[in-house]
């Protein structure tokens, strides 16, 4: 049975684990920034919520979307966070920027993750208009930055329940 999900905000509440040890990165790109703004506010006012403190929350903005990759990268060098939620907005525009900007920050993230072994989650919206993106940034359908921090707590929490199992 396949489930279509409406609302990014939406989740159940007692499957989020608690985030009181994790150090966690969240990286926003400036460009179309009234969007992410309010991505990178519904991230980290989750990340807040279950427990993530100050002093392990590490925000950070770079100029565009393409540049979340490398920046991910770097704070993993820098900063050895447990995770890093990256932010972005594309709109689609006149030029084929979209397609290379999307192609590049999906393959990147992939790429720093698997190099890592550790989660980067893409809250990265692709959308063909601003309208798009405005819902899905605190609109009618929730907040891709709420979406971003439970999975990243979820995507910690699952990383620590193996290294209990097999020490690593
Ligand atoms: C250049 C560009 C364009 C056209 N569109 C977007 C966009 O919709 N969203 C976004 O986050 N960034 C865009 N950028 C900027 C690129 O991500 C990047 O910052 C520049 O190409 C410099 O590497």
């Amino acid at each position: 049975m396949t489930e279509k999900k409406t609302n990014l905000s939406d989740y159940d509440p007692s499957a989020v684990p608690d985030g009181s040890q994790y150090k966690i990165g969240v990286i926003a790109a400036e460009w179309n920034s009234n969007v992410t703004d309010a991505l990178l506010q519904g991230a980290v006012d989750t990340l807040r919520q279950y427990g993530v403190k100050e002093q392990n929350l590490i925000v950070r903005r770079v100029p565009g979307t393409f540049e979340l990759p490398s920046a991910a990268d770097t704070m993993f060098q820098l900063c050895n966070p447990d995770a890093v939620i990256c932010i972005g907005c594309v709109i689609q525009g006149d030029t084929r920027h979209f397609e290379f900007i999307c192609q590049a920050v999906s393959q990147g993230i992939t790429n720093v993750a698997l190099k890592e072994r550790r989660p980067v989650i893409f809250s990265v919206l692709t959308c063909d208009t601003m309208q798009q993106a405005l819902d899905r940034a605190g609109g009618r359908h929730g907040n891709k930055g709420v979406e971003g921090a439970v999975t990243a707590l979820k995507m910690v929490d699952y990383r620590k329940s193996l290294s209990k199992e097999i020490p690593f």
